[in-house]
């Protein structure tokens, strides 16, 4: 019995120290984000029109790599906020923002900003 406990211990250690050495050194926090598949890449603008392109159909389970930029001034949509994520990334003016998300169920999943999405757009999960 000892050593049935001992060993799980060991056993426990040895996946803490395994879990801890996985873990990337400081270095680039973007390659984390750089998906081992392929990610589709969808190129989405703010514009005195809103979030353009909308609606965008895209796949459930079709890891997504969203590339935002923010282009007008005149625009409450500061942010991008995707509903039930806890996605919610500053859109500074003129500069590309890239947010990786997987739809993980189908349905509409909206995204705006951060005011109750009053300025929104939708991506078309199926
Ligand atoms: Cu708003």
């Amino acid at each position: 019995m000892r050593t049935l406990c001992l060993s799980l211990a060991a056993a426990s250690a040895l996946v803490a120290a395994y879990a801890h050495a996985g873990e990337p050194p400081k270095e680039p926090a973007k390659s984390e984000a750089k998906p081992k598949g392929k990610a589709r890449t969808i190129e989405i603008s703010v514009t005195d029109d809103g979030y353009q392109p909308t609606p965008i159909k895209v796949k459930k389970g079709e890891p997504l790599r969203i590339r935002i930029t923010r282009k007008t001034d005149k625009t409450c949509a500061n942010e991008l906020v995707i509903k039930e994520t806890n996605i919610n990334v500053p859109l500074p003016l003129n500069q590309t923002v890239e947010v990786s998300y997987t739809p993980d169920k189908a349905g509409d999943v909206k995204f705006g900003c951060a005011m109750g999405m009053m300025v929104s757009g939708v991506l078309l999960v199926e």
